[in-house]
């Protein structure tokens, strides 16, 4: 039995500049805790080889603290085989941290735009990569490989069925054709299930931990074993802290912020969302024109979600026909915005409703909060 726990883009450092101060240093810690249980898992399961397809780190500098948590994790594994190819976020460069820095004995890095392989007969297998050197890979660098009688892996950082991609194209063909039993991809983040072609189980493991709101879901690394028997068997390993999720919701007659906080509280356990999730809520529907709704009024108090994101695409239930002839100020204030409201470009006409919302508000006499 071989086993090969398959991870990348867990992009160590990432800032999580979308977040206040107090929740991004949150985050950044429990990255790194993300980490630290993957390899726990793959020193406590006896895995063979752990391939990591670029992006380990999310950018050429590397605080001092997740390099020495990335050694004593890497040492503590020492019966595993941890193979990391260097992609487009973290390339091997004479800078690098992995030209920089002496990795444990267990740990092999390819170096090389070109396809290599480290050999590793002892588990009757050989695993090929290469290396982004900067930050783009304009050509594959997957070549046939030698059949050998060894198991065949491929770890690397590539852009499948991309032609034009920069960041080492890839075809299903190209695997195939290279004789590869499984090939483990990094870069995209989001990634579909893996697929089988020929010979050949390919596919990405996508993100470890989502990191942003265009990375939702329950993120994974990849677990492949290969029997004595030749059976192929892959399960998903879940070790993210916690998961973004975007969610849009139409308020239609909210007269407050209040009354929207309250919709989106129910919304929140209907979901069963907890603190384990970064929500996103965009508000769509009709709503009272005089009705501002800011992000941070609209999400004060609601504590059940580790984060609260507020989108405010919502239009005003405007009487146009009775503003139209209205004959006080406003009326004439409505007139006045209507070409912008009416324009072709949807940024302009975002901010004239907004414009239109203030205003009326001021005009009604009332605070444009609560
Ligand atoms: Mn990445």
């Amino acid at each position: 039995m071989l086993k090969i726990v398959h991870t990348g883009d867990i992009h160590l450092d990432s800032p999580f500049s979308g977040l206040d101060e107090r929740r991004a240093e949150v985050r950044k810690t429990e990255l790194r805790g993300t980490f630290s249980s993957l390899m726990t898992y793959v020193r406590t399961n006896h895995t063979d080889i752990l391939l990591i397809a670029g992006d380990l780190f999310d950018r050429g500098f590397v605080t001092r603290e997740t390099i020495d948590i990335v050694m004593r994790e890497f040492s503590r594994a020492s019966a595993c085989r941890i193979i990391i190819s260097p992609g487009n976020h973290d390339p091997y460069t004479p800078d690098s941290v992995y030209a920089k820095v002496k990795f444990p004995p267990n740990v092999y890095i390819f170096k090389s735009e070109e396809q290599t392989r480290f050999e590793f007969p002892e588990i009757n297998c050989d695993v090929y990569g290469y290396a982004f050197t900067g930050e783009s890979h304009p050509a594959s660098a997957v070549t046939a490989t030698e059949d050998n009688g060894r198991i065949r892996l491929l770890c690397a950082h590539a852009h499948l069925d991309a032609p034009a991609s920069p960041y080492a194209p890839v075809t299903s063909a190209q695997l195939v054709a290279a004789g590869f039993d499984y090939a483990a991809l990094g870069h995209v983040h989001n990634p579909p299930k893996v697929s089988e072609a020929g010979n050949c189980i390919f596919g990405y493991c996508g993100c470890i931990e989502g990191r942003g709101y265009d990375e939702t879901g329950q993120k994974a690394a990849l677990s492949f074993e290969i029997g004595d028997d030749g059976k192929k068997t892959m399960r998903r390993l879940v070790f993210a802290r916690r998961r973004y999720e975007a969610e849009t919701l139409n308020v239609t007659g909210a007269v407050s912020a209040s009354d929207v906080r309250e919709r989106i509280k129910s919304l929140i356990r209907e979901k069963k969302y907890s603190a384990d999730t970064l929500l996103r809520v965009t508000l769509t529907g009709e709503t009272e024109p005089s009705l501002v709704l800011s992000a941070p009024l609209v999400a004060d108090g609601v504590d059940e979600v580790f984060a609260l994101d507020i989108k405010d695409e919502t239009v005003p239930a405007l009487d146009t026909e009775y503003l139209e002839a209205d004959p006080t100020v406003k009326g004439a204030f409505y007139r006045e915005l209507k070409p912008r409201l009416l324009d072709s470009d949807p940024a302009v006409r975002k901010t004239a409703l907004r414009a239109l919302r203030y205003g009326l508000s001021a005009m009604a006499g009332e605070s444009i909060s609560d």
